[in-house]
């Protein structure tokens, strides 16, 4: 699963990134990079923690999302409203989208429209979205028509039908209403699937402040959340964050109470887009290895054993599984089969978030 960073040129994208995934990539305050950076994001779950507590893992492997900073915004790298190549493949094959909006004053840092103003640069950006939506619209409109030329009538119905949603999709695009927000039917979402428009992706908006703006914070997520209520909102300072990535834990936390930031904005945002790529996760602790999951909600218990391993799904009887929060309760596995909380669970069953679970299979 994966997330584009996406915003205006020197809207702090990359600072973000390496905030994110403890990076190191450059930042720039005047020619933008063109490479995109890739890196993971270590899922921060309070959870680990207490089942380190019980089960005393020689390992603790947290799960991870993984993050792609892409240079620059479509108008920047094309010259035009849509986007083109590599960078565009980088986005629609992007689960979620962050945009990463800037807020911060700072002279030395021309920001490309001339002056800070959030509610423009989001609009901005929301019609390049749409823009590369319709071109690609557009073209699959042109090759439907010249497709139904060519077959014959009693073939046509499936070509109709991708027609007629295409237009309706184009016509509400027109009228600035992202994917995303068209109520459509599972049989229309279905149909589009293979498209991955952009403005169907589910967004995560950040603003990225100053240092001095961090007590405005939570003032300014709840100002553009009423512009934006669809999207989450997070308000962070991504030079801070950054540089607070690259301390040990321990330092970083000093740093956080002096500074009155209680919860790491970074660990809101990791959680964020965890919930935006609608992924839960399960625990396993077999060979003294704690190790989180990450996986769709709704996922059946044999599937699950396949993210550990495909023997596991192909083999699979059936799992041992406890919630953390009853495991919690209990203070130990002994405690909670005395309780009748540990549950055999079979090939129909759905896994929870926070089950640990013990798969049993034969290959
Ligand atoms: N003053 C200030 N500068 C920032 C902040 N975040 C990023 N920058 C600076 O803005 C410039 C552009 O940042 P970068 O992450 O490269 O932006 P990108 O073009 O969106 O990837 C760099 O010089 C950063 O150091 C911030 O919160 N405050
Ligand atoms: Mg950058």
């Amino acid at each position: 699963m994966r997330v584009a960073i996406i915003g205006l040129p020197k809207s702090g994208k990359t600072t973000i990134f390496n905030a994110l995934t403890r990076g190191k990539a450059a930042t720039a305050a005047y020619s933008p990079s063109l490479t995109p950076n890739i890196g993971v994001a270590k899922i921060p779950d309070s959870r680990l923690l207490i089942l380190e507590n019980i089960f005393h893992p020689k390992k603790t492997i947290p799960a991870e999302v993984s993050y792609v900073d892409i240079a620059g915004s479509a108008k920047a790298s094309s010259g035009k409203g849509e986007m083109k190549g590599e960078l565009l493949g980088y986005l629609t094959t992007a689960d979620a989208l962050l945009q990463v909006v800037r807020v911060f004053e700072d002279e030395k840092i021309p920001h490309p429209k001339g002056s800070i103003n959030p509610e423009r640069d989001i609009a901005t950006l929301d019609l390049e979205l749409a823009f590369s939506d319709l071109a690609i619209i557009e073209r699959k409109l042109d090759k439907l028509k010249d497709a139904l030329k060519e077959v014959k009538a009693p073939e046509r119905g499936p070509h109709l039908k991708e027609q007629t949603l295409l237009q309706k999709i184009k016509a509400a695009l027109d009228n600035d209403i992202p994917v995303r927000q068209q109520s459509l039917t599972g049989d229309e979402l279905k149909l589009l699937s293979n498209y991955q428009f952009l403005t169907a992706k589910p967004m995560l908006i950040i603003l990225n402040i100053g240092e001095s703006q961090i007590p405005e914070a939570s003032q300014l997520e709840t100002e553009i959340k009423s512009l934006y209520p669809q999207f989450a909102v997070i308000a962070l300072c991504g030079k801070l964050e950054m540089e607070l990535g690259q301390l040990s834990d321990i330092e970083a936390k000093e740093f956080r109470d002096v500074m009155g930031l209680a919860t790491p904005a970074l660990d809101k945002v990791i959680n964020f887009s965890y919930k935006l790529l609608g992924l839960i996760s399960f625990f396993t602790t077999a060979s003294a290895e704690l190790k989180a999951w990450p996986i769709p909600s709704g996922t059946t218990t044999p599937k699950a054993a396949g993210k550990v391993h495909s023997d596991m799904e192909r083999g699979f009887i059936r799992a041992e599984v406890i919630n953390c929060s009853d495991l919690e309760r209990c203070g130990n596995l002994a405690e909670a089969r005395k309780k009748g909380l540990l549950r055999t669970e079979g090939k129909n069953c759905i896994v929870h978030d926070g089950d640990v679970i013990t798969f049993l299979f034969n290959v």
